[in-house]
């Protein structure tokens, strides 16, 4: 097969810091504090030292979002635009070096970095440079909200930034971001991008931190909006936090989404499609299509074509580009999943895992289909965020509809069939904020993106993504005053 993807550039990258990070703040770089290591989950190996955020170094973030607030919101919107579109171009120019940085500290194929979560945070900031231009026509009576925290998950480091940064800027807010503390490399590598195209001190600080500091910024009475992205734990935690605070919130929480294959679906198509929707990223994705909902008629024929599709995935080193299955990203996910299995298998659940060896060392983990599974099962019923595709058949439409709406989730469905008029009798009464026909994990940064129900609230993408960070003008100084 092709060579893998050499870390060549990457290395040179983190070596030039030294393999050891501060913060971004105020267009500046800190001397690292107290440090953690970031580790890539393939091999184990030391990538970087990491500053661990403390309160104060998200107090002195906040103060630098609010100094550079008043000139970056009152600046015309196609000058926003410019940034937004400099900032693109420089992702697309260092596209390589992005992807290889994101596989070595994620552990996803290098094929899954280099062809969709790069091209896609390009084409995020491009969108948005879109909306900065032409954002006092679309929202004539909106102001931004000011400065926005944002906490982000390990399982698209880059994207997930983007998703959060490229709106708030095009709305005028200004931003501190906190990475996740398994995955801060590209954030970092973006400052840096910050820099190089100019973009106004204080308009984006990255500070890198664990749970602690993520709580610093919410509760921070400075910051005016708070978008997280991660489990619904922490979500409700966060939720609890901001209430009664004035603060403004959107959430993208976990999910259980259903993958319904009909009767008369192409097969192979509908076997395809989940290979995506459930080994995409070795499963680590909120939508992924982790409960397969088959119909009765065809369960057999289609659970063997499954499983001779997952016989031909390859699992191993994330820089090979023939590699379907990386690492997943840290040894603690590794063993949640396997504790999921071992409660789901003692609950009944059966577990198939096609034949072949995984790499001994590092954080992987073979495919799993789990069948013989009632609703109330473990695997069923939790989000296990790993390479393990749950099935479940079912006999008519209504029930299919019935055990797809069974969750406390909300974020995804997907469905199969050649007709479209059952198709699209079914999609509407399918509570999930995205539902995909006949394809899959399409995304576009122009449609809004989130959840119902535990999933979470708000939108990210287009129109409903802006709306997020802009609120009436007429709810200016709603917001309580901060204690002096
Ligand atoms: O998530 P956390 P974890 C789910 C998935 C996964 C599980 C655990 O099921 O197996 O969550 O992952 C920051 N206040 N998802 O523990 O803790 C944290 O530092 C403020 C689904 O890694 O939610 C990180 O930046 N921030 C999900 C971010 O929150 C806090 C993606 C997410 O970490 C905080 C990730 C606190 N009290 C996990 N505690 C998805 N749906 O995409 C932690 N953080």
């Amino acid at each position: 097969g092709p060579a893998p993807e050499t870390p060549d550039k990457a290395d040179a990258w983190l070596e030039s810091k030294a393999r050891r990070f501060g913060h971004f703040i105020d267009g500046a770089w800190t001397e690292p504090g107290k440090t953690f290591a970031s580790t890539n989950p393939a091999s184990g190996e030391l990538l970087a030292e990491i500053t661990d955020g403390t309160a104060s170094d998200v107090d002195a973030a906040v103060s630098a979002g609010r100094a550079a607030f008043p000139a970056w919101s009152a600046l015309p919107g196609y000058k926003r635009g410019r940034y937004l579109y400099a900032i693109a171009r420089m992702i697309q120019k260092h596209a390589r070096l992005f992807a290889v940085l994101d596989t070595m500290d994620n552990g996803k194929p290098i094929r899954e970095s280099r062809d969709a979560d790069i091209p896609l945070v390009a084409r995020h900031f491009y969108h948005h440079a879109g909306w900065a231009t032409h954002l006092t026509r679309e929202f004539p009576e909106h102001v931004p909200y000011g400065v926005c925290g944002q906490i982000i998950p390990w399982n698209f480091p880059l994207l997930m930034l983007a998703w959060k940064i490229a709106p708030a800027l095009a709305a005028g807010n200004t931003v501190v971001l906190k990475p996740a503390e398994f995955t801060s490399l590209t954030a970092l590598l973006f400052a840096e991008i910050c820099e190089r195209v100019g973009l106004p001190k204080g308009v984006v600080n990255i500070v890198t931190g664990e749970g602690d500091t993520g709580a610093a910024l919410v509760n921070h009475p400075d910051v005016d909006k708070i978008a997280f992205t991660g489990s619904t734990e922490v979500g409700k935690i966060i939720r609890a936090a901001t209430a009664g605070s004035g603060k403004g919130l959107s959430l993208e929480l976990g999910g259980k989404s259903p993958y319904i294959v009909f009767e008369d679906a192409d097969l192979d198509s509908a076997v395809e499609g989940l290979v995506e929707a459930i080994w995409f990223n070795q499963g680590q994705v909120c939508c992924a299509g982790s409960r397969l909902l088959v119909q009765e008629s065809i369960e057999e024929r289609f659970i063997a074509k499954v499983k001779a599709r997952m016989a031909k995935l390859r699992v191993g080193d994330p820089l090979d580009k023939s590699i379907d299955i990386g690492a997943l990203v840290a040894p603690v996910q590794v063993e949640r999943i396997r504790d999921l299995m071992k409660r789901g298998v003692a609950e009944g659940a059966v577990v198939y895992e096609p034949d072949g060896a995984v790499p001994a060392n590092g954080c992987f983990l073979k495919p799993a289909l789990v069948t013989n599974v009632s609703p109330a099962n473990t695997l069923v019923a939790e989000e296990i965020f790993g390479p393990v595709l749950v099935a479940m058949s079912f006999r008519t439409p209504e029930e299919a509809v019935a055990l797809a709406n069974n969750t406390r989730y909300g974020l995804a469905a997907t469905l199969w069939s050649e007709n479209i008029n059952l198709a699209l009798d079914i999609a509407p009464k399918l509570k999930a904020g995205v539902i995909w026909i006949n394809g899959t994990n399409q995304f576009d940064a122009a449609v809004g993106f989130g959840g119902y129900k535990e999933s979470g609230y708000g939108r990210e993408g287009g129109r409903e993504g802006m709306s997020a960070y802009l609120k009436p003008s007429w709810e200016k100084d709603l917001k309580p005053a901060p204690a002096a």
